[in-house]
């Protein structure tokens, strides 16, 4: 049985070493960002934080955001990275309209030069109103701001969509955002 607050730190330990810091276990990523599931096993397990088989399934299936994928006894994780990777994802023609999730105190900053990446490799904006909620309220009161992303690209922005269902771009620039104050 895992419960719940294993289930975060399993998956909170996967994003340290498949999207930040692989080299602290003795990882490395391919190009791909992908990793053998038994080197990786082992390398927690040599490290101190053992995780079973079994565990790495179920955080990988149950998982409520979808972080990872596992394929052909290959894992990586979707998107959050900040080591280089090519995620080789498509450019897509996004929705009309997306929302970013933020807190007050980052709004004057987000007025003056639009959204940034800031330590991931893309700004992450979320398909409707309630998930981008959930994404700033990690940090406090949650503000939602509205993206032109159908201007953006019809203006030449490209955007990707990882395989969770978040939209990636590289800069929302300020003229394209709603704010609600
Ligand atoms: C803010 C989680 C000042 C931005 C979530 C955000 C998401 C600025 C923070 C995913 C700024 C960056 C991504 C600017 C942006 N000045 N602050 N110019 N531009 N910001 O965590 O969007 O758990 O890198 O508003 O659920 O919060 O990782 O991005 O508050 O899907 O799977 O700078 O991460 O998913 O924070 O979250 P983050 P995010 P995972």
């Amino acid at each position: 049985m895992m419960d719940e607050r294993r289930m975060i730190r399993v998956s909170k330990y996967l994003a340290r070493h498949l999207r930040h810091d692989p080299q602290r276990i003795g990882l490395a990523l391919d190009a791909g960002g992908w990793v053998e599931v038994e080197e990786l096993l082992r390398a927690a397990a040599t490290h101190g934080f053992p995780i079973t088989a079994e565990e790495l399934r179920k955080v990988v299936a149950v998982n409520d955001k979808r972080r990872y994928t596992i394929d052909g006894g290959r894992i990586r994780a979707d998107q959050g990275h900040s080591v280089p990777v090519d995620l080789g994802l498509t450019a897509l023609e996004p929705p009309e309209v997306l929302y970013h999730g933020t807190v007050g105190r980052f709004v004057a900053a987000i007025r003056r030069e639009g959204l940034r990446p800031m330590s991931r490799h893309h700004v992450h904006l979320s398909p409707d109103r309630e998930t981008a909620m959930r994404v700033g309220a990690r940090r406090g009161v949650p503000v939602v701001l509205v993206v032109a992303s159908g201007a953006m690209h019809a203006d030449g922005h490209a955007f990707l969509r990882s395989a969770n269902g978040v939209w990636l771009t590289d800069h929302v620039p300020p003229d394209y955002l709603r704010f609600p104050f």
